[in-house]
């Protein structure tokens, strides 16, 4: 834990540099023994990896960060004014650019308190420190974690709490782990708690394909990377340029999923593992499922998790939503 001179900044860390290099050992030995070989889309985002994640933000084919923003500016005065948070905690928010458009519009932002919690603690400690630079009066109180597994180190809410989870960030789980998220959320929010969920919405396979496809090779290099966190951890030796990008979207499952395959046989070792591993041609490793989402679809899944949904935003073209929920007990 360090706390600034103005007190107005706590960063806790929960996944310092040995427990997330022992949860990264864990996971890429059992992803790369296992087939379908896979690794978990949270390795994503190193230094770098956040870099190339911003820039994919800004490509013409990605509208989710620019559509989710949109719906974000028309509603985030209706949510300032249903909720009337004084607690806002963020779930994985990578640059914080988002949660300006809330402080923006709630009525004492010098009351509110922030809790982002991101596994990156580099881009997490500059993200808020620009956050605190232009917003003077809030408190931070950041969580370095992984939102799996150390929701339970959120501190105790201050007052009514909003808990962000944009980005559709939700789509990188598997059915069974976004319900036990969700409900892990829901029992963060506390007497008049609400969520404010981020999903793309279900359309049309060329736009969808597009995004995870860009013309600049933005979102290949952003996959590749995944390769290089593992070799700098686990001094391994994959050659990244060696992997061609796939993305492709499965519509019996709703979902974009992202493939990094081999174009040559490959024999990867990773010595901190004692781990030698061989790729036929062709063969792939799975970095990242991206569901999508219709209103039911959401609903059904917030139903499972004890949440139930208050409003659902979206653009006129309805290719992204912001869902409003609450615990499903409470009305
Ligand atoms: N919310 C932002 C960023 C999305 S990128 C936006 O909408 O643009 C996904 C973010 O979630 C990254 O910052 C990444 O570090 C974080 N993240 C992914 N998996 C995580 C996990 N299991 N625990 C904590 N943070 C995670
Ligand atoms: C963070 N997450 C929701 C992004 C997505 O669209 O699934 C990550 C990403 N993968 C490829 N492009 C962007």
């Amino acid at each position: 834990m360090e706390l600034d001179k103005a007190a107005r900044l706590r960063l806790d860390v929960h996944a310092d540099d040995a427990a997330f290099l022992a949860m990264l050992a864990e996971d890429v030995r059992q992803g790369l023994t296992a087939h379908p070989r896979s690794l978990p889309p949270k390795y994503f985002y190193d230094h770098a990896g956040s870099l190339l994640f911003e820039r994919i933000t800004q490509l013409p084919e990605y509208y989710l960060t620019r559509v989710e923003e949109a719906v974000l500016r028309d509603v985030a005065g209706e949510v300032a004014r249903r909720v009337r948070p004084r607690d806002i905690v963020e779930l994985g928010p990578g640059s914080c650019r988002k949660v300006r458009w809330l402080l923006d519009a709630v009525d004492h932002p010098g009351d509110v308190r922030y809790v982002p919690v991101d596994v990156g603690r580099d881009g997490l400690a500059g993200a808020v420190g620009a956050l605190l630079h232009d917003y003077p009066a809030i408190d931070v109180h950041a969580v370095v974690g992984d939102f799996e597994h150390h929701l339970g180190r959120v501190p105790p809410p201050t007052g009514r709490r909003l808990v962000l989870f944009f980005g559709s960030t939700i789509g990188n789980f598997d059915p069974p782990a976004r319900q036990s998220l969700l409900a892990q959320i829901r029992g963060l929010l506390g007497s008049g708690g609400r969520l404010l969920l981020g999903v793309d919405v279900v359309k049309d396979r060329d736009v969808l394909e597009a995004a995870y496809n860009d013309a600049a090779g933005v979102t290949r290099e952003f996959n590749r990377n995944i390769l290089r966190v593992v070799n700098r951890a686990l001094d391994g030796d994959f050659r990244p340029e060696a992997y061609r990008h796939h993305a492709f979207y499965r519509v019996e499952r709703s979902r974009i999923e992202m493939h990094l395959i081999a174009t040559a046989p490959q024999r990867v070792r990773l010595p901190r593992l004692g781990l030698v591993i061989e790729l036929a041609e062709g063969e792939g490793i799975w970095t990242e499922s991206s569901y999508k989402f219709t209103r039911e679809s959401t609903e059904t899944m917030l139903a499972g998790a004890g949440l139930a949904m208050e409003a659902w935003y979206t653009d006129d073209q309805r290719r992204f939503a912001l869902v409003l929920a609450q615990p499903a007990t409470s009305r």
